[in-house]
């Protein structure tokens, strides 16, 4: 029988981004292959909670599949662990009205909490005093009639919702009003429950931000602000929690330095090749009462990573783009691969490959990028039949004057897309409205737009300069326009 004064295991994730596909390709196999290792990493760890910190959907309309798969995996959890907290909260990715509309069915479950939109209690003269429901905000973890631990389920907070609350009258930065949010549930928590007051149960955060300080990959300052954008916060705003369980990021790690306090856990599978060299997983976070009988908790993290089920594969590994020898050499060693170990390697579906290839025209075998493109694709299409597990095939060729020119990576492009803009369109589109298709009206402009440019650039170059000139603006595209990385690591 556990007491107050042994140690609170709760499991801390986020970032699902049920849905989510990577380049176009289904991903439903790698999702089951994770809820596989989330129930056995339960079960080994046996945790009294488990936080879901927001984006639990890729999008805010997520498909029948995504929204069947969530449920069915809460059912799973439960089922094989009764007693087990769970509290699930909406991220920036995530409807607050969709995720408000599942809790409501699930209404009458025991040790359930999810919160989709910021609930608020409106009275006064003609609704004038918003308050926060602290009812639907504050969740007690009961073992029997024992209180382990108190969590503010706090869902994704737009600078709308939370600058309307009464508490903040007057407050017109983001970062103020969270914070007053935050500590406002603090000051309930500790009047109503006099073993938070006192230190005696944990009292934990969650919530779904970019908080400064956090490393996000080998980002620059500059996409830290597109990312972050206005949704950045300071640690402080937290202070007074004893832990605060974070989502939003897909690398896990600490924001103070020493401290294991405030969180994130970073997501259980990678959503994208920005996540290629990083081990995905679960955190199993330990409070222990402090051995000296004061208030406060001794604090341990232990993450419990899950294998991949699919092989991510950049050529060249160590970033940037590689000439043509290398290319084709690794490619090479690739299709001399075993099929019975790719097989093995890749129990969820099939690789991804992303290909990053160097057409310098002082040096090259072709004598136009165009035909270094077509053995490279026919290489590639090679590959994929022989080994039959190939599927993504996303090759970015630049001119060597393109890539010394930007720093790396960060205006790549589909091959695939460039030879139709009106993909590419519908792509970006897609991400940057987060998964919301574009209208009917919008494409027939942009149809017309790319029928006129393309008339434009047929009578103004030859055909080889059409090509290279498409390339060139593509990219534009990607960096200027929408300001999004296709391996931005926050989302
Ligand atoms: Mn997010």
């Amino acid at each position: 029988m556990t007491s107050e004064n042994t140690a609170l295991r709760i499991l801390h994730t986020s970032d699902w981004h049920l849905g989510k596909r990577l380049h176009d390709f289904d991903r439903s196999r790698e999702y089951e292959y994770f809820r596989k290792s989330l129930l056995e990493s339960i079960a080994e760890g046996k945790p009294e909670v488990m936080l879901i910190a927001g984006d639990i959907f890729d999008n805010v309309t997520p498909s029948f599949d995504a929204e069947k798969f969530f449920g069915n995996t809460l059912n799973m959890i439960r089922r094989e662990n009764p007693d087990l907290h769970i509290v699930v909260t909406s991220g920036n990715h995530d409807s607050g009205r969709k995720i408000d509309n599942i809790s409501i069915y699930m209404e009458t479950c025991d040790r359930l909490r999810i919160t989709g939109e910021l609930p608020v209690i409106i009275s006064g003269e003609n609704g004038s005093v918003m308050e926060p429901d602290y009812e639907k905000l504050v969740y007690p973890v009961y073992n029997g009639e024992t209180l382990r631990a108190v969590i503010v389920s706090m869902p994704f907070l737009t600078p709308a919702g939370v600058s309307g609350l009464t508490l903040n009258s007057g407050v017109d930065d983001y970062e103020t009003a969270v914070r007053n949010l935050y500590q406002s549930c603090l000051a309930c928590i500790r009047e109503r429950y006099p073993e938070a007051r006192e230190g005696r149960v944990p009292v934990i955060a969650m919530g779904h931000f970019y908080v400064k300080n956090s490393a996000i990959g080998e980002q620059d300052e500059n996409k830290v602000n597109i990312l972050g954008g206005e949704g950045q916060v300071s640690a402080q705003i937290f202070d007074g929690y004893d832990y605060t369980a974070l989502g939003h990021i897909h690398l896990r790690q600490n924001i103070i330095e020493n401290s294991l306090a405030i969180r994130y856990s970073g997501s259980p599978l990678p959503v994208n090749f920005g996540e290629l060299n990083y081990s995905n997983g679960v955190d199993m976070v330990d409070f222990r009462p402090s051995s000296d009988g004061k208030a406060g908790f001794a604090i341990s993290v232990q993450t419990k990573p899950f294998k991949r089920s699919v092989e991510f594969i950049r050529i060249p590994q160590r970033g940037g783009a590689a000439g043509e020898d290398e290319v084709f050499d690794i490619l090479d060693g690739l299709s001399a691969r075993d099929e019975e170990n790719v097989r093995e390697k890749n129990p969820g579906g099939l690789p991804f490959l992303s290909v990053f290839a160097l057409y310098d025209p002082e040096h090259s075998a072709f004598s136009t990028s165009g035909e270094f493109r077509d053995v490279l694709e026919s290489k590639l299409n090679n590959l994929a039949g022989r080994l039959a597990r190939i599927c993504d095939k996303n090759v970015i060729l630049k001119t060597a004057a393109s890539f010394r020119n930007n720093n790396g990576d960060q205006d790549i492009q589909d091959l695939r897309d460039i030879t139709d803009p009106m993909t590419l369109a519908e792509r970006m589109y897609r991400e940057v409205n987060q998964g919301g298709d574009m209208s009917p009206e919008l494409r027939a402009l942009l149809s017309d737009i790319i029928r006129e440019a393309e008339g434009t650039q047929e009578t103004s170059g030859s055909k080889g300069r059409k090509k290279t000139t498409a390339k060139v603006m593509t990219g534009e595209i990607t960096s200027e326009a929408f300001g999004k990385s296709a391996e931005s690591i926050s989302e």
